[in-house]
């Protein structure tokens, strides 16, 4: 039996995890929300988790009192996370946090020796560079959970990932396919919110409306398979069935395919090397009828093109640009700017940074902190 902890075990990969996680059995001795002290709370009971992490701290109270009572030790903050991160008699701790706040404790778990499920991009797009080489050095493995990158992992699986030429990354395209910035002027929170194929949580669906998603996972794709930004083809695939796929010396194309649910790829990063029934549905490709892939739009789309000039560069830029883009997400979810100002915020990081080496924990959270700011003053004189 295998036991795992779970950073973010409300948002919409920590329901599923814990779906997938009852239904085989797997021992869950540790979770963590962010704010949602309720659902934190019936999950703890359900569970029998043994440690409660709420990272509001204003919180800490009131789950303190909904769980009085229960053999269960209440934790917060970072150091809640961080704390969770290192327990001993782990197999796997699933980080589905949103954004940068999952990178300390990424790298906590890797100290501790701990295998990682990955949902969190941002730890790689970040910090990758650091996260990659200290898991090497730790010996700590890396599942990835992010669909696309699960199914390249996947289609490695018995073949020589040195002889793997090229990535074919797909993506939906989002709600917005075939717009153009005329288009674009005046789309709503609820339009960009809408998407076709994929129900997930409001900071990756309106990344995934800018194509800013696909940009961090072209970034996070270079960093777990140790691939250079020439090697990876984004490839717009509507009907979000093929995950994506990899190409090989021989010019043979293996890819991997199923019906677009996260469960999929949570338990396949929970359960490796297993493949057993999983709580979702079979793909019926004669119900698709037709599958269609083309080129993205990186002219409309400035989130994709800024990461992609940031994957190049390397250094702090992946960082600087993840950070401009949480900001500039947060402030369009609030109103207070338009929907293309997200790509022009993330594109102004992007030019006005002066870029140097990622080499330590500090020179990201530093890179992280000044886009931060740098972004939010541009809001503030908007
Ligand atoms: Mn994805």
């Amino acid at each position: 039996m295998q036991t795992i902890t779970i950073l973010g075990s409300t948002g919409s990969i920590g329901t599923q995890a814990l779906e997938v996680a009852s239904k085989h059995n797997i021992r869950v001795k540790a979770l963590a929300a962010n704010s949602n002290v309720q659902l934190l709370s019936e999950q703890v009971i359900e569970t029998g988790a043994e440690y409660a992490c709420i990272f509001d701290e204003s919180r800490l109270s009131q789950l303190e009192s909904s769980l009085s009572g229960r053999n269960v030790q209440i934790l917060t903050g970072m150091e809640g996370l961080k704390t969770i991160a290192r327990l001993d008699g782990v197999d796997k701790m699933l980080n589905s946090v949103v954004g940068m706040v999952g990178l300390e404790p990424t790298l906590e778990s890797i100290e501790a020796g701990t295998d990682i499920a990955l949902a969190n991009k941002e730890t790689l797009v970040a910090g990758g560079e650091l996260v990659m080489k200290r898991a090497a050095e730790k010996g700590v493995r890396i599942y990835p959970v992010d669909s696309e990158h699960s199914a390249i992992f996947q289609c490695l699986q018995g073949n020589k990932s040195s002889q793997m030429t090229k990535i074919l990354l797909t993506a939906s395209g989002g709600p917005f396919f075939k717009k153009t910035k005329a288009d674009l002027k005046d789309v709503s929170v609820e339009q960009a919110l809408s998407h076709p194929n994929w129900s997930m949580g409001n900071k990756i669906t309106i990344d995934s409306a800018t194509l800013m998603n696909k940009g961090l996972e072209f970034i996070e794709a270079m960093r777990l398979f140790d691939v250079s930004p020439e090697q990876i083809e984004i490839i717009v695939h509507r009907q979000s069935v093929v995950h994506s796929a990899v190409q090989y010396a021989d010019f043979s194309v293996i890819a991997q395919m199923g019906v677009p649910d996260m469960k999929i790829p949570i338990q396949y990063a929970l359960l490796y090397p297993e493949r057993i029934e999983c709580p979702t549905k079979e793909l019926s490709l004669t119900d698709y009828g037709t599958l269609t892939f083309e080129k993205p739009d990186l002219e409309t789309f400035d989130c994709l093109s800024a990461c992609i000039k940031a994957a190049k560069a390397g250094g702090i830029l992946p960082a600087s640009v993840n950070a401009a883009n949480e900001v500039a997400v947060r402030a369009f979810l609030d109103g207070k700017i338009k929907f293309l100002q997200i790509g022009e915020l993330v594109t102004d990081v992007l030019n006005n940074t002066e870029n140097r080496p990622c080499d330590s924990l500090k020179t990201v959270l530093d890179a992280d902190l000044a886009a931060r700011e740098y972004t939010r003053s541009k809001i503030e004189n908007n």
